[in-house]
This record gives structure tokens, sequence and C-alpha cells, in this order.
């Protein structure tokens, strides 16, 4: 007869089993979790968005692109919450970050893409900015297969490891007082990209295009560059879900913090979260149609 499994043999299991996804993350800056949510999971949900979407056409039908596909909303799992199964049934993820941050994981903001995002490679750090640094993953489920044709996630690996600028230097191109600086600032968004695509290219370093299968989860590095291939066919969806994620009661700034080392900041979130299915996210109420500009609010659709 086998002896009872003791609470350390567990953690030991669960430790081993996260082990390769930690040091993935630790050496290319990012990992890749196969299978990690059931395929019907992923079905429920892409389906029960199109419903949802229906109920609420007044909303969503001015936001749609040509092809009728949606780009990015922010925070949709505040009013469409199957969302959220995609974090807490999210197991082996869960497992890694909860790790990684020697803290509960939790939801701080997402992003619901019915298509793929063409977005040029960039570090997400200086808009989701912690003090201490890094506290942040990015999570991205696939709820449909990806491939060359729909513009799947791609990374730079190993681009995490390029050390961090001098981003004071580079504010103060723009700032004559870094008290100054704009959180939302584009130009210094684009400055710092722009530093990092040439560091990229000067180590030699290649983009991956990751294509993925449905139930498929990656989690990238805070400092990882990452952004959309390129969509070779415009009619397609690209059904996923990110999911930006700090340990809990870490508050998150911006550039006017990430770009100014000295600013003093609050060590404690003012949100509150909600639970669903165990796990935590903030509790917001707007949600954002990003390509529209437009926000609306969680009572304004129905459930
Ligand atoms: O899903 C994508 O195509 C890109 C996602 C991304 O770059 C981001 O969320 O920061």
């Amino acid at each position: 007869m086998m002896n009872q499994l003791t609470d350390e043999d567990t953690q030991l299991a669960c430790l081993s089993s996260i082990r390769r996804h930690v040091n993935e993350l630790m050496t290319d800056g990012f990992t890749i979790i196969p299978q990690s949510l059931p395929g019907d999971l992923c079905d429920e949900i892409r389906e029960g968005f199109i419903r949802f979407s229906r109920l609420n056409s007044e909303i969503f039908i001015p936001n749609d692109d040509e092809y009728g596909h949606y780009g990015r909303i922010i925070n949709l799992h505040l009013a469409y919450k199957p969302l959220i199964e995609l974090f807490s049934r999210n197991c082996a993820a869960l497992a890694v970050m909860d790790y990684l941050f020697g803290a509960e994981t939790v939801i701080y903001t997402s992003l619901f893409y019915e298509r793929g995002s063409a977005q040029a490679i960039h570090r997400d750090s200086p808009y989701f900015t912690t003090r201490p640094e890094y506290k942040y993953f990015g999570v991205w489920a696939a709820l449909e297969d990806t491939d060359e044709g729909n513009g799947p996630l791609a990374v730079v690996k190993g681009g995490h490891l390029i050390p961090e600028f001098d981003r004071e230097a580079m504010a103060r191109r723009y700032y004559d007082n870094l008290d100054k600086i704009d959180p939302a600032s584009s130009q210094l968004w684009q400055a710092y990209q722009d530093e990092l695509g040439r560091e990229c290219a000067r180590r030699g370093l290649t983009t991956e295009t990751l294509c993925v299968k449905k139930g498929d989860t990656i989690i990238w590095h805070p400092q990882a560059p990452h952004g959309g291939a390129p969509i070779h066919d415009l009619r397609r969806t690209r059904f996923s879900f990110v999911m930006h994620t700090t340990p809990i009661g870490v508050p998150v700034y911006h550039q006017n913090v990430f770009f100014h080392l000295s600013k003093p900041v609050s060590d404690a979130a003012p949100w509150e979260y909600a639970t669903r299915n165990g796990r935590r996210y903030a509790k917001f109420v707007e949600i954002g149609f990003m390509e529209r500009n437009r926000v609306y609010r969680v009572d304004d659709f129905h459930a």
C-alpha cells in the first residue's frame, strides 16, 4: 500500500509540474502551457460572447470593423463574467504565477480580442508599472486555434533579458520636470519601444510567432517584447483573452511612475476586489472599445 502523501509531497509534485514553465519564463521570457483550459470551455465562452454581443447589440454594433469583428475590448470580463473562468480554471497558469509572485495572483485588467491585434512589438512595463518593479504578468488564453493567417501572438525570445534603459534620461528629452510626465504619453511610449526594437536588432534576437491551439495559455515575462503578428486574412477571427495579473493588493501605475524612479507612490492598491470561483479580480466599472475610443459602464450591459 502506498504511504499517504504528505503536504510536502504534494507541494513537491506541484513544484515539479510548474518547474518547466517557470524556467522557460526566466530563460526565454515566455512559456506556453498546452491545453491548460478545456476546449469545450473555450467553445462555450466564444459562443456565449456571440450571444452576449447580440443581446447588447446597441453597444457592440457601432464598435465593429468592416469585417464585423471587434478590436481590443478592455475589461469585458466585468460584464461578460464567464471570461473570468479562463483565469480561475487555469490551474497550471495560476500555479506558475502564484509561485513566482509568492502571493495570490489576481486579475488587474484584461483585453478581449475577436481578431488579431497586429500590434507592434513592445514591452508592457511602461504601462503596467509596479513598485517594486515588474510584479506583473501578461496571460494570453487562446479561444480558437491560431496560425500564420489570423495573426498569432509574437514574442522576441530572450528580449526580457535586455537591461532596463536609462529611463529618466529618455523622459528628460520630453519633460524638464519629471513630475509632469503624462501617464499615457505616446511620445515617451514610442521612444522606449523604438529603443527596445533597436536593442533587439543589435543583439540579433529573433521574433517567434506562437501558433498555439485553442485551450493553450501563454504567459509572458513583464519585460518580454511581444506583439501581434500580421493578419494575412482579415476575414478570420482570432478569439483570445489577455489577463494582466499582479499579486493581490499591488497597485499598478503608468508612465509617470515608470519613467520617474524616485516618484513617491503608495504601495496599496486603491481598488477593491471581487471574487468568482474562488479567485479575485480588481473591481472596476468601465469597459472600453479601444479602437473606437468609447467607454461604457458595466451597468450599461444586459447580463
Ligand atoms: O494578442 C495580441 O495580438 C497582442 C497582445 C498584446 O500585445 C498585449 O496585450 O499587450
